[in-house]
């Protein structure tokens, strides 16, 4: 495929830093002249998925239009970079195939910190709320998180750096001939 579109879907906790990631990721690939585009929450849950809650269905669903708008991407060789929790192995492996089916590179990378972790960090305090019962369901406190199994990346977000993190996945890349 060489210069073709793909999607490099980034799944992990809240505040394990995959945001902050693809942010770079999607700059860094930008200034080298490549089409990339950036799915999360700010342009996803508040515009297409904001009929969709947090519910195990809503997030099943979420997940699947999220897989079937970077594939749209890709398919116009973007590189589409997504930043979502995807808790559930199997949303994942569906976006997966829906990818496979097209020949359209997916590259999962897991950024991986421990839940203690992700809890100090807090950002905007929803490990805290969540803690008082006050969000239901929030992954890693009271509803699931299932790690991925072979993702083609493993990032441990609190060991390595924020360029450290997109030197791996452009490193990566490069070496598959993806870019
Ligand atoms: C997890 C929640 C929840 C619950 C609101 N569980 O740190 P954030 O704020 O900015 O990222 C989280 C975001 C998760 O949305 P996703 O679309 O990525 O989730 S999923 O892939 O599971 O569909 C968090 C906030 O929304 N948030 N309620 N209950 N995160």
């Amino acid at each position: 495929r060489g210069q073709g579109g793909l999607t490099i879907w980034l799944t992990g906790l809240s505040a394990s830093g995959k945001s902050t990631i693809a942010t770079a990721l999607e700059q860094h690939l930008l200034h080298n002249g490549l089409a990339a585009y950036r799915l999360d929450g700010d342009n996803i849950r508040f515009g297409l998925n904001k009929d969709l809650g947090f519910s195990e269905k809503d997030r099943n669903e979420n997940i699947r239009r999220i897989a079937e708008v970077s594939k749209l991407f890709a398919d116009s060789t973007t590189v589409s970079i997504t930043s979502f929790i995807s808790p559930y192995r199997s949303d994942r492996d569906q976006a997966r195939a829906l990818h496979d089916q097209d020949n359209i590179p997916f590259i999962e990378v897991y950024v991986d910190v421990p839940v203690e972790v992700a809890e100090q960090r807090d950002p905007k305090g929803l490990y805290k709320k969540a803690r008082a019962g006050l969000i239901p369901e929030f992954t890693g406190i009271s509803a699931p998180y299932e790690e991925p199994l072979k993702p083609e990346i493993h990032l441990r977000s609190d060991k390595v750096s924020v360029e450290e993190a997109v030197q791996i996945i452009v490193d990566y890349l490069v070496e598959k001939g993806h870019i």
